[in-house]
């Protein structure tokens, strides 16, 4: 499996809760590879394009409200590595924090669907979608190669 890139989001609630440090370290000692950061209160136009595939759910009003309140920031990633769209989701774990295994990010801190601390791209194409909407400029993608990059992927 060659190296590809997923788009991350820590949402308000995981930002309030103190969570960022916690979630990044574990994508960074997993061996994955930071290559763009921010934190900003996404524009429901932002927020609505990111979960259009949602839009006639009856949660989506919801979710766009929470996503967007400002009551605290997104933290919006880009991380790469082999096979980081799918383990991404894996370390994530399942959409209801209840079904979700021991030890995946939304196990350990979630037992709301509604408030389930985390996104993470769920196919290549959806993560170059979300990559391009979140990280739309030139020049936000950090094109870097770890010191230790040889250790981890060999
Ligand atoms: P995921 O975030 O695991 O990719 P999704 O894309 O199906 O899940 O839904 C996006 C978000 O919408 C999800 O993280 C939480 C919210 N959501 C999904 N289903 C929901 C439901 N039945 N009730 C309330 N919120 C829901
Ligand atoms: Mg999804």
């Amino acid at each position: 499996t060659s190296s590809e890139r997923t788009f991350i989001m820590i949402k308000p609630d995981g930002v309030t809760r103190g969570l960022v440090g916690d979630i990044i370290s574990r994508f960074e000692k997993r061996g994955y590879k930071l290559v763009a950061i921010k934190s900003l209160v996404p524009s429901r136009q932002l927020a609505e394009q990111h979960y259009a595939d949602l839009s006639t759910r009856p949660f989506f009003k919801g979710l766009v409200n929470y996503i967007t309140s400002g009551k605290a920031p997104v933290v919006a990633m880009v991380w790469e590595g082999k096979d980081v769209i799918r383990q991404g989701r894996i370390m994530i774990g399942a959409t209801n924090p209840l079904d979700a295994a021991p030890g995946t990010i939304r196990n350990t801190y979630s037992i709301s669907i509604g408030r389930n601390i985390i996104h993470g791209s769920d196919s290549f194409d959806t993560a170059e979608q979300e990559i391009g909407l979140w990280f739309g400029k030139p020049g936000e993608l950090a094109s870097w190669e770890p010191a230790n990059w040889n250790w981890i992927m060999a």
